[in-house]
């Protein structure tokens, strides 16, 4: 038995020697460990012994059996590194070179501007909220004082989705939602994607961006609206910035006011940008018109309040010297990665 067990050990070393692969490693297991194998041989040939040998020669062939095991898993550990190398070297991956720079995203300038611009009202105690950018025509309209008759609806030239439903030309229906909801003191800027059917050119998107803001309190008059919205041009033009009110004419507020601030790029000195007057018009503001207080179930005979809009599009184009709106819109990153 001890002879047997030499020469099988002395074969297996030899076949071991000899695989390169995980195959190879397979059958010399098969030969010697498998079911008909060298070793389940020497096994079967135990019955033939005498008893008194017996206990002894089961113990050999059973170490046997166990380091013919071992040497097996070390082998096909050693092939298989072998193998991943080769194929490593095959496929010509070189782990010394560089990584791909993964790049980071940006903002874009709208919502840089959005942010900023939300910032400096939360700062003076705005509350932020937003709305349904598809609404009906009584929210969009009738309750913001624009009559279905009225010419001034054709300024608010909308798209229609179907029936009453349309898209918001203004964020103005949010407004009106939170009136309904809440009761005063109410303080806050809607931003939001709004719709006309305008044709495209440099100054005009059929989608762009609005900012309104609404304060409704007792007591409320316009000089709470020149002094918010003077802080606000300061804080975001610049502490030089000053603004000017023109008389103008808006269904929902009354008296109604377009807001100038004084030219970003020449000071007030006269430019290209401001066509040589010195002012910008950035803003249309006024006093909520009673009947859009009384839609929204808030009584103007105890409240008033003032609300502003501004076209987001046009204040980042001053901000950044941009010339034509439809930049922000045609996905170039080359463009689009410049405002962080
Ligand atoms: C309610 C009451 C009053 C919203 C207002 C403006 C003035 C305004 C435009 C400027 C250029 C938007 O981007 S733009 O087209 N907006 O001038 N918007 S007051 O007044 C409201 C809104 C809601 C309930």
């Amino acid at each position: 038995m001890h002879a047997a067990i030499q020469t099988i050990e002395q074969d297996f070393e030899q076949a071991l020697r000899q695989a390169q692969t995980r195959a190879d490693i397979e059958a010399v297991r098969v030969g010697f460990l498998g079911r008909k194998g060298r070793v389940a041989e020497l096994f079967s040939q135990l019955s033939a012994l005498p008893d008194a040998d017996k206990p002894l020669a089961g113990k050999l062939v059973n170490e046997l059996k166990n380091r013919l095991h071992d040497q097996l898993a070390l082998a096909d550990a050693r092939v298989s590194d072998q193998e991943a190398g080769r194929r490593t070297e095959s496929s010509h991956l070189d782990i010394t070179l560089p990584g791909i720079r993964q790049r980071r995203g940006t903002c874009h300038p709208l919502s840089i501007v959005i942010e900023e611009i939300c910032a400096l009202f939360v700062e003076m105690g705005f509350k932020v909220v937003e709305g349904p950018e598809i609404e009906t025509e009584y929210y969009n309209f009738e309750a913001l004082n624009i009559p279905l008759e009225h010419p001034s609806r054709e300024s608010f030239d909308t798209f229609y989705v179907q029936g009453v439903h349309l898209l918001r030309s203004h964020t103005s229906p949010v407004q009106v939602r939170v009136l309904e909801k809440e009761k005063p003191p109410i303080q806050i800027v809607v931003p939001g994607r709004v719709y006309r059917p305008d044709a495209t050119d440099a100054s005009h998107s059929f989608m762009f961006h609005q900012i309104e803001g609404l304060l409704i309190d007792e007591g409320i008059s316009f000089a709470h609206l020149k002094s918010v919205l003077s802080v606000f041009a300061k804080k975001l033009f610049g502490s030089q910035t000053s603004i000017r009110f023109r008389p103008h004419f808006f269904p929902f507020t009354e008296p109604s006011a377009e807001v100038d601030v004084s030219c970003i790029i020449c000071r007030g000195k006269g430019c290209r940008v401001c066509k040589q007057s010195g002012w910008l018009e950035v803003l249309g503001s006024g006093m909520v018109h009673p009947q859009v207080l009384a839609a929204g179930n808030i009584d103007p005979e105890k409240y008033s309040g003032f609300a502003f809009g501004m076209g987001v599009e046009r204040i980042a184009m001053l901000k950044y010297g941009v010339d034509d709106i439809r930049l922000f819109f045609e996905n170039d990153t080359r463009f689009i990665r410049q405002f962080s």
